[in-house]
């Protein structure tokens, strides 16, 4: 494994950005696990979380004209990508980001920073069912530009509508690369290395079985 994808998981578990217990999905589903970027909550974790993503991004070879990082959460991963990437990889990319909300005064408008134009790659927490995305994804057409892929922290290789996961039709209907730092089974295979998570990984598998793919 690329060391910046075992930093991802050392950071998570240090920050607590990956809870264990019972969480219920945006989707609905009850999940035995819940990954909050929300708790990287400090300058030393953002910026080790942008070198993480801007790794990712290099190793990818994705080719794109504008980060985008959809409110709220895709914000503050947007920026601190695009400084790691402007620090440690010579790149000095344009960054866009949204409101939820139009503002109808000063500037005005949803999106704020760099214009929307050429390829846009997405910054993103995680992808679930995919309902999130496909909403971004819709914003950056209707701004007149068009997705290049996605970066996301985790995959939680789940099922989308039917038998594909709900990152690959992303990537089917979408014909763009989504591209995670880590995925469940990272998180599996890093608990199992551990002790006394016998019960904890059982229901993970449970939920594997009820909607992984
Ligand atoms: P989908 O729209 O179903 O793909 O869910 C993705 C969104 O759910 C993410 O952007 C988060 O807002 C939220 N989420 C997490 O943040 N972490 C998780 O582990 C799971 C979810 C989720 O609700 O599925």
């Amino acid at each position: 494994m690329q060391q910046y994808r075992k930093d991802f998981i050392d950071l998570a578990i240090r920050y607590k950005a990956l809870g264990f217990g019972e969480f219920t999905l945006k989707s609905g589903r009850v999940s035995p696990y819940f990954f909050n970027a929300g708790r990287f909550d400090s300058g030393a974790g953002l910026a080790m979380l942008g070198r993480c993503y801007a790794e990712a991004i290099a190793a990818s070879g994705v080719e794109f004209d504008v980060l985008f990082g959809p409110a709220y959460k895709g914000i503050p991963l947007g920026a601190t990508t695009a400084v790691a990437l402007a620090d440690h990889h010579q790149s000095d990319v344009p960054f866009a980001f949204n409101r939820k909300e139009a503002k109808d005064h000063g500037e005005g408008g949803t999106i704020v920073g760099a214009e929307l134009k050429g390829k846009v790659l997405i910054i993103d927490d995680v992808i679930t069912a995919g309902t999130a995305v496909r909403e971004v994804i819709d914003i950056i057409r209707a701004a007149g530009a068009e997705p290049a892929g996605v970066v996301i922290g985790l995959n939680r290789q789940e099922r989308g509508k039917a038998e594909l996961s709900a990152i690959q039709e992303v990537e089917q209907d979408f014909g763009i690369p989504v591209v995670s730092i880590i995925t469940l089974q990272d998180i599996v295979d890093y608990l199992n290395a551990g002790v006394e998570q016998a019960d904890l990984i059982t229901r993970i598998d449970d939920y594997r079985q009820a909607y992984g793919i």
